[in-house]
């Protein structure tokens, strides 16, 4: 018999969660995590600046309604040392920390078909085997450095801002570059700008950014909003983004230009991006024309912001529709360039050719001096950190090897080929598409019930069929590309990293509608999932012979 029933690799939103109810379940789980805390992506990237782009009350665990009570958020976007507390807070209230190793990293997982078990490695040398194997490795952990000549020679200090060190960096007085433009940079840069005596922002694509408009969150309207709680979850749930939102139901192309704008303008000054992108007109990211006038009024108010009218066109992204990258959120961001310590940089015009001890050098010869380089240059996102271990399936083929030509999973949980083996907010699932939080705890309870079903049965193992995976996956890429999403070269696609197959990797056609795809799922008996006993016994569709 296996050591543990399951192993958690990861202890960020998923891992937690994941270990909660597959203990409450009455499991036996361990998780490992490589941070020398809980927390994931809120453990990492502390980073200046860092703060979450979704609403506290939607970006919190709904699964205990007295968490839900007595934790209180202080602001409406909570900044990562606040996510990071609750979390800490998580793992205390719930006692999780007896079934979590920190400091180790997972580095293989092999299925041994014969004791239908994960044989799992750590790298602190333990070997522990597992029934089942669930992935928590978060979609945005393994972290992108591009490959420069000459970084090894820099003489100063260079950071990730997803591997900030822990007692922070003082930027005072130092000439600094922030190479990356996306939702990091964006929040990095204004931070650094405020104390660095010169800051180079090198930028290769401009980036769509709306208002913040944080604010402390009213405790009236907290008082509200917990009274309502469970009412409120039920239509997250339901909804497309994971968070209730709703928009006029109208074209934007079919209201007057005035109306139009005047709607935009409301939404900018309530601050948020999915309130602009999902609570103003339903086309704009299906229709290119739709786009365009969103488009339009924020580059207006970029150049309204922005006082050099060459920098301000700079800044006006061009190269893809809104939303098709990650709507970026700041209140600083676009003003940063009136001050006289910042410099905007088009590395588009003029890659980065090298760096050398004491700064780095354009294409076309420009040195910049520098006594430090951030890059917030992004993730191997969605299938990066699971490429990074060795998961080795029933037909001894990595999971490596098997999304070479992209991603590949059923419903975005599981991969045919790789029994027992689950992936909490995996390719193909709305994942980053949605409030994360939602989706992790809808995803970890389908995890926890599937295995609950696999063991009720007495089965040994439960494995996604190859013909619905495929189904799936070309479902996934017919939603995805009916709307504009794949339009940009983002990390949705893979674009980012050099080599990467192109595929889109979650699923955008919605929390509710994938919800009840999933359920459905279960209904029919795990369709499209095999089981197994320990004798081998193959079944179809979830019933054994
Ligand atoms: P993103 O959104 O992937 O942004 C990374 C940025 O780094 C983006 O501006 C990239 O330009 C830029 N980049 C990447 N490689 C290079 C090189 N080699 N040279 C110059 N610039 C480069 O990552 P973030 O961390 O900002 O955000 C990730 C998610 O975290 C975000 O969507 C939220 O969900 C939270 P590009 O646009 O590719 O031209």
């Amino acid at each position: 018999m296996a050591d543990l029933d399951v192993v958690v690799v990861g202890a960020g939103f998923a891992g937690l969660y994941a270990v909660k109810t597959l203990r409450d379940a009455g499991l036996r789980v361990r998780a490992f995590e490589a941070g020398s805390g809980v927390g994931g992506t809120w453990f990492w990237n502390c980073y200046p600046g860092a703060r979450c782009d979704v609403e506290s009350k939607d970006y919190s665990y709904s699964f205990s309604p007295e968490l839900q009570q007595e934790w209180t958020w202080s602001e409406r976007y909570p900044a990562q040392p606040e996510v990071l507390r609750y979390l800490n807070h998580v793992a205390d209230r719930f006692e999780l920390w007896p079934d979590i190793q920190l400091s180790t990293t997972v580095t293989a997982a092999t299925w041994n078909a014969e004791d239908s078990e994960w044989r799992v490695t750590t790298d602190d040398g333990q070997l522990r085997t597992a029934q089942f194997v669930i992935s928590a490795v978060g979609c945005l952990s393994a972290y992108n450095v591009p490959s420069l000549p000459g970084l090894r020679e820099f003489g100063g200090q260079w950071y990730h801002t997803a591997r900030w060190p822990k007692g922070g960096v003082d930027f005072t007085g130092q000439r600094v570059a922030v190479i990356g433009t996306g939702s990091t940079g964006i929040q990095v840069a204004p931070e650094i700008a405020a104390t660095a005596a010169r800051l180079y922002v090198f930028q290769r694509t401009a980036h769509f950014a709306v208002p913040n408009r944080n604010a402390p969150v009213d405790p009236a309207a907290d008082a509200a909003l917990k009274a309502g709680y469970a009412e409120y979850r039920a239509q997250a749930r339901e909804s497309i983004l994971g968070v209730p939102l709703t928009g006029t139901g109208q074209s934007a192309l079919a209201v007057p230009s005035d109306e139009r704008e005047a709607l935009y303008m409301e939404r900018w000054k309530a601050g948020g991006g999915m309130p602009f992108l999902a609570g103003t007109y339903i086309d704009l990211l299906v229709s290119r024309e739709a786009n365009d006038t969103v488009a339009e009024f924020i580059r207006d108010r970029i150049r309204e912001t922005v006082a050099d009218p060459a920098v301000a066109e700079l800044l006006c992204p061009r190269a893809y529709p809104v939303g098709a990258k990650r709507l970026a959120q700041s209140d600083d961001y676009y003003s940063m360039f009136n001050r006289p310590n910042v410099t905007l940089v088009d590395v588009r015009a003029t890659p980065i050719s090298s760096v050398s001890a004491s700064g780095l050098t354009t294409e076309d010869g420009t040195f910049y001096g520098l006594d430090a380089i951030v890059f917030a240059t992004g993730f191997d996102a969605i299938s990066g950190a699971l490429d990074r271990i060795d998961i080795t399936g029933a037909d001894g083929v990595t999971l490596r090897a098997k999304w070479a030509a992209g991603p590949h999973a059923y419903l975005g949980v599981a991969a045919a080929g790789f029994p027992n083996l689950f992936i909490v907010t995996g390719p193909g699932s709305p994942s980053v598409f949605s409030n994360m939080v939602l989706s992790i705890e809808q995803h970890v309870e389908w995890i926890r019930d599937a295995i609950t079903f696999v063991r009720a049965r007495g089965a040994a193992s439960i494995e996604a069929l190859a013909p619905a995976e495929e189904e799936w996956v070309a479902h996934t890429q017919e939603v995805a590309y009916s709307t504009l999403f794949p339009l940009a070269d983002s990390w949705y696609v893979g674009a980012n990293i050099p080599g990467k197959a192109r595929v889109f990797s979650s699923y955008v056609g919605g929390v509710g509608p994938y919800r009840a795809k999933c359920d459905e799922v279960v209904a029919n008996g795990y369709a499209g999932f095999t089981l197994a006993s320990d004798s081998d016994e193959i079944s179809v569709s979830g019933r054994l012979r």
